[in-house]
């Protein structure tokens, strides 16, 4: 018995010895001190001992137990040491490496333009209002004043979906239905997308607008100058040549385009003014009184201004686009820019 002890604490030590991982170093542990270890057999057999034998054996058998268990901490020390120092150098993290960059989107220039408009008029009070792009054609165009044989209905004009429904020309009908909502005073813009059948250079089937409506009491030609005057010294700049033209709308009377000094030339004339040191950038006038009847108004008691002013144009002056379609065209090189 003693030579069996003697030769498992050769065997059982230099297997520790030789482990070259945690989980081989456990298997060994159950093999010597497992419930059908070498150890544990060697304990079970001490019962068939005589009284003088056995504290002899017992004594070697513990302090086996204690160097093998000695032995196991020491080697298991070592290989988590081990696992830890390999673990490091695989996944070793070189922090001068330059990061991955995050790409910040941006916003669209129809959207900044329409935003920074938007805010101007909220600045004077007015409220932004929308509706919807495919209209009935009460609101498009009959509560305008635009009756069924007017020109501005001609199929090469109007997308129609049906009979009596198309895609919103303007986004006039956004104040029709708010007047048929709402009692005066109104101060409402309406910002949206538009839509005609109209393609090349410089016009596109889909564009965007945004309109303008005040109505109240003892409102004048004068207020209408004022707020727009503003308007404009606060987008393009204080001091800016403003001129107003005489012109006609079937929804305004009287109406005006507006003109402002050419931000390319200043003035003086240029390919973009086409020479004349103008361009025009917006259409007003005072409500008609046929507008309010449609929506009944009293139209002895009200009086009001509307304007209306194309978003692509105003976008190409404020940031110098020379072609539309490439407001259309979602190129990233264009986008990026703003
Ligand atoms: C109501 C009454 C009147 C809106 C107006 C214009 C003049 C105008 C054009 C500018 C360039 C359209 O995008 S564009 O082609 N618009 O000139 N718009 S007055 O008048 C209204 C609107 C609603 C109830």
């Amino acid at each position: 018995m003693e030579k069996r002890i003697q030769q498992l604490q050769e065997e059982a030590l230099s297997a520790l010895d030789q482990a070259a991982d945690l989980k081989t170093l456990q298997d060994i542990r159950v093999s010597i001190l497992g419930k059908k270890g070498a150890l544990t057999d060697v304990m079970k057999g001490m019962r068939e001992l005589s009284a003088e034998q056995r504290p002899r054996i017992g004594s070697l058998v513990n302090t086996l137990k204690d160097q093998f268990e000695q032995s196991f901490s020491q080697r298991q020390e070592e290989l988590q040491q081990l696992a830890i120092a390999e673990k490091l150098a695989s996944e070793k993290i070189d922090v001068t490496l330059p990061g991955r960059r995050q790409v910040a989107g941006s916003h669209h220039p129809i959207t900044l333009v329409t935003r920074e408009i938007c805010d101007i008029f909220s600045r004077l009070g007015f409220s932004a209002e929308e509706g919807p792009e495919i209209e009935k054609d009460f609101f498009n165009f009959e509560a305008l004043n635009i009756p069924k044989d007017h020109p501005a209905r001609d199929m090469q004009d109007t997308f129609y979906i049906q009979d009596e429904l198309v895609l919103r020309t303007h986004t006039s009908p956004v104040q029709v239905r708010t007047m048929l909502k709402q009692a005066p005073p109104i101060r409402i813009i309406a910002p949206g997308t538009v839509y005609r059948r109209d393609s090349d250079l410089t016009h596109s089937p889909m564009f965007h607008q945004v309109e303008g409506l005040l109505v109240d009491e003892n409102v004048t030609f004068g207020d209408l100058k004022g707020v727009l005057i503003h308007f404009l010294n606060e987008y393009f700049g204080a001091d800016l040549g403003v001129r107003f033209r005489p012109s006609f709308f079937p929804f305004t009377e009287p109406s005006a385009e507006v003109d402002i000094a050419c931000v390319i030339c200043g003035g003086k004339g240029c390919r973009v003014c086409g020479g004349t040191g103008w361009l025009e950038i917006l259409g007003c006038g005072m409500v008609d009184p046929a507008v309010f009847d449609s929506v009944h108004y009293d139209a002895e008691k009200y009086s009001g201004f509307a304007f209306g002013m194309g978003l692509e144009r105003i976008a190409m002056l404020k940031y110098g686009v020379n072609d539309l379609r490439l407001f259309f065209e979602n190129d990233l090189r264009f986008l990026k820019q703003f």
